[in-house]
């Protein structure tokens, strides 16, 4: 294993500028033939051509049609003495889809065949320059048994299609935009299709095919609408239309990741493509939705402008996460809608990013190395890199991002380019903006890792009606990194009145008002902002719709708290104000004596917020939703995951008995039989009543009462949609009610047939709240169910990364049983699948912030995993980081 760092980046000694590639498809064996025109770098005269590959046989090789010489060094094939003119070089290998269970590269799935290039994967499929910024054109022929194989797809257009000897068929594809090859795709298998024309904006026509197994088009209406729309939106926000004449998306069962945006055939987890309202739920639907928007923003940002190496990952995903973040708030709609999914994202930022950047595999949003690249498709590169793209957004207005975007393809379209390519495209559109002025220390947010902390402090004075607010920052070292410099921070704020009126505000030496809302921006370690005319003491709204992925100390008092959730205009604030009460009460019991009773001004507070006839049922449901217990461990030097349960149950305990005729009225307030339809309105109140009856249960199971258990299971019997019978099903698992486990016998037998659903059952299982050590022990014993397999990413994820990523509880045991199994399992599907089990390796990161006797045992468990020789590089570079 190999470290590869940014600063070694050299452009390649060739170009290959057309392709075309025929596969004879077979599961055993496929036959590759590979005719690239290639063209020597006229700035590296006389180098050698070294040709990546991995795991695939090779025939022979020609050099404008006469056979040459070659070595071999390592996996990479190397050729010397090549023409110094574009010449002919075409290879022949083959490869073996139906052995290829790391599912990179072509592989089989369920009888048919299905490639995954990004990021190294085009490498395992024929030798090739197989880095982003060779781009080129490509011809492929596909030949394969008609029978077994009806369905022929690749990049672009078909151009040719016919019946060969032996029942075989083919089909020949071609796409004229020049792509590097991370961006190749092939599907070749037994499928059906949802299709639709539309006209665009622009006037032109396009056909859209979505392709599933048979059985499963009733679930593709909702992908459909929902690329239907994406298409829409690009056209109407940026300017920017689909390239093809068709656009296809394809499911398949077993993916490494969400979905992959392969120039004119997206290739989709069926996770991710697959919804109907019998078997789907709100959360699976948004995810869908913005899921096809993503892969279809892809392509302007990520395949019209790529990237220019691997290091620059940020540059397609960070702006590509931001876009779709944008989208799925605009098709949610109302002011409050769009808070609720900026809640949404934030609240998965911090419960993915922070830790990592807290963390052994903290780095930049533009890493300076890694062994293995496929572990930095990481939260850091996705949703830090999108919050740095807001934060860009923000400084410049929506506006000026707009023309931003618009120099950037104008000056970039069809290359291959570098993070500093955006930020200098969105700076230069917007000249004299607080971007363009402070340009450089802004880009430390793509060259630092770490969260950066910002402390605020305001100070009154009464007489003379000026507010001063203190803001700094700073931020910790990681690893690499010890020290730092000054980010440049917006801080989008306001200054709330007791009474909950909001403040004019006007800066000290400026004539004009700003309004109620401005956005500081903070550069230096330390900045005072003095505001003039403030009538009374204000409590300071800081950091308005998380405009900066900071760390936020207020240090509010409880009072400050109560008057931003009950009056801030800002919804993000109101429920982070209800957050950092419930926050301040889990951590005082944690630090304490392990207990707390929730105070009479707590409860009323909630009470208020869930009774209140203005606020949206989905936001209601996030501010009395109790901040996770992965949260929680943030906020502390020393973890120790048992008391961290045990304290925030309690909290939720008491929650669900004081406001029991609160959680009554909501949920027969909420609560609805009618049709489905998955817009953010409905889904809220499902939201809303799926957690009063989780409350209701609760209450209900601890207190011997059956009333709400029974009330649950027949809502789990009658439910007409999968949030609701789910919801219900959930709320009696995570009580332990007696009826949870035949009502999870019969949504088993009910399911059997719909993986994603078995899926679910799974999962559910595995998050349950840890008690007496029933749930790890559930979940242990459910690797032996017929139906678990560790084989398909999607069923391995739903019980383990379940239980050790997302039940702390159930994992974290004093007897180091979940630690156990935690490097059994990391070492099992290593063997398989090396992407899956350096996932999984992850679960452990922070184990030097675990209490003893967690710590010792973590260390221990992590250290038998790197003792082993034979560990993929994935596994290998995550479990030395973990140590070092
Ligand atoms: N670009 C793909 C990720 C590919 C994963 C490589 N291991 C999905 C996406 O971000 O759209
Ligand atoms: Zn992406």
């Amino acid at each position: 294993a190999q470290l590869i760092r940014r600063e070694d980046y050299a452009a390649p000694a060739f170009w290959i500028r057309t392709v075309d590639l025929t596969f004879d498809l077979d599961p055993a064996k496929t036959l590759v033939i590979n005719k690239m025109t290639v063209e020597p770098n006229a700035e590296q005269p006389g180098a050698p051509l070294r040709l990546d590959g991995e795991d695939i046989n090779l025939l022979r090789v020609l050099v404008d049609g006469e056979p040459v010489s070659f070595r071999t060094e390592g996996s990479q094939l190397v050729l010397e003495n090549l023409p110094q003119q574009p010449f002919h070089l075409e290879i022949r290998t083959t490869c073996a889809p139906e052995k290829n269970t790391q599912l990179s590269g072509l592989y089989t799935s369920s009888g048919g065949f299905f490639t995954q290039c990004e990021a190294l994967g085009f490498r395992r499929i024929t030798y090739f320059l197989d880095r982003p910024d060779v781009m080129a054109t490509y011809k492929v022929t596909l030949k394969a048994d008609k029978l077994k194989y009806p369905v022929l797809l690749s990049n672009g257009n078909l151009v040719e299609e016919g019946v060969l000897e032996g029942g075989k068929h083919f089909a020949v594809w071609v796409d004229p935009h020049p792509k590097p090859c991370y961006l190749f795709a092939l599907v070749a298998a037994d499928l059906v299709r949802r299709e639709q024309r539309i006209r665009t904006r622009a006037g032109k026509d396009h056909l859209l095919q979505i392709y599933v197994r048979a059985g499963d088009l009733d679930k593709t209406e909702h992908a459909m609408n929902s690329l239907i729309a994406s298409i829409a939106w690009d056209e109407a926000k940026f300017g920017l239309s689909l390239d093809l004449e068709r656009f296809m998306i394809v499911a398949v069962s077993d993916f490494n990741m969400g979905a992959m945006e392969n120039k004119g055939l997206n290739i989709f987890n069926t996770k991710f493509v697959l919804a109907n309202p019998a078997t789907a739920t709100d959360v699976d639907f948004g995810n869908v939705e913005s899921v096809v928007a993503h892969e279809y923003f892809h392509n302007w940002t990520g395949n019209r402008v790529t990237c220019r190496d691997w290091f620059q990952l940020s540059l397609k995903e960070g702006l590509t996460v931001f876009r779709d973040q944008q989208f799925s708030q605009d098709m949610a709609g109302s002011r409050s809608a769009r808070a609720v999914k900026r809640i949404e994202d934030v609240r998965t930022l911090r419960q993915l990013q922070f830790p990592e950047d807290a963390g052994p595999m903290a780095h930049p949003v533009r890493p300076d190395s890694y062994v293995a690249i496929d572990n930095f498709y990481t939260a850091t590169v996705y949703e830090k890199g999108s919050e740095v793209v807001r934060m860009m957004h923000t400084l410049v207005g929506d506006e000026g991002f707009r023309k931003g975007m618009a120099l950037y393809f104008e000056r970039h379209d069809g290359q291959a380019v570098t993070c500093d390519d955006f930020a200098q495209a969105i700076a230069d559109a917007n000249p004299g903006s607080e971007l363009a002025n402070r340009l450089e220390p802004f880009k430390r947010w793509y060259a630092q890792a770490g969260t950066p902390r910002v402390t605020a402090r305001g100070s009154y004075d009464a007489d003379n009606h000026i507010y001063t607010l203190s803001l700094s920052q700073r931020s910790a070292p990681t690893p690499g990194q010890p020290d730092k410099a000054p980010y440049v921070i917006p801080v989008a704020m306001g200054l709330v009145g007791r009474d909950g009126r909001q403040i004019n505000l006007q800066l000290e030496g400026h004539l004009n008002s700003l309004g109620h809302d401005t956005v500081l921006v903070l550069s230096e370690p330390e900045q005072t902002f003095t505001f003039v005319h403030v009538p009374v003491e204000p409590v300071p709204s800081l950091l308005r719709g998380f405009s900066a992925p900071v760390v936020l100390e207020a240090e509010h008092s409880d009072d400050a708290l109560f008057t931003l959730l009950s009056h801030d205009h800002d919804p993000f604030n109101r429920w982070e104000a209800g957050q950092q009460l419930a926050l301040n009460r889990i951590l005082a019991a944690v630090r304490g004596d392990g207990y707390i009773e929730l105070d009479a001004r707590y409860l009323h507070a909630m009470r208020e917020v869930l009774r209140h006839p203005e606020l949206d049922a989905a936001f209601k449901e996030l501010v009395l939703t109790l901040p996770s217990e992965a949260y929680v461990a943030e906020q502390l030097d020393v973890v120790d995951p048992q008391r961290i349960h045990t304290v925030r149950e309690s909290l939720k305990r008491q929650l669900a008995h004081a406001l029991h005729e609160d959680w009554i009225w909501a949920w027969e307030q909420f609560h609805d039989n009618g049709a489905y339809s998955p817009d953010a309105r409905s889904a809220g109140h499902r939201a809303l009543a799926n957690l009063a009856l989780a409350m209701l249960v609760l209450d209900g199971s601890l207190r011997q009462n059956p009333i709400w258990p029974g009330k649950a299971l027949q809502r789990f019997k009658d439910a007409t949609n999968m949030t609701d019978r789910l919801g219900a099903l959930q709320a009696l698992v995570n009580a332990h009610a007696e009826l949870a486990g035949p009502a999870l016998e019969r949504f088993h037998a009910q399911f059997k047939g719909e993986a994603l659903v078995i899926d679910k059952w799974f999962t559910l299982q595995a998050t349950a709240p840890e008690h007496d050590g029933k749930v790890f022990a559930r979940a242990r014993a459910l690797m032996q169910h017929p139906d678990f397999t560790l084989r398909t990413p999607n069923r391995a994820r739903s019980l383990l990364m379940a239980l050790c990523q997302s039940n702390p509880a159930a994992f974290h045991r004093t007897d180091a049983a979940g630690y156990v199994f935690w490097a059994d399992r990391v070492i099992e599907i290593d063997g398989i699948n090396p992407q899956l089990a350096a996932r999984l390796a992850r679960a452990l990161d922070h184990w030097r912030r675990l209490a003893e006797p967690y710590r010792t045992a973590a260390r221990e468990a992590i250290s038998r995993v790197a003792a082993r020789p034979e560990l993929s590089d994935d596994v290998r570079e995550i479990v030395t980081r973990a140590l070092q």
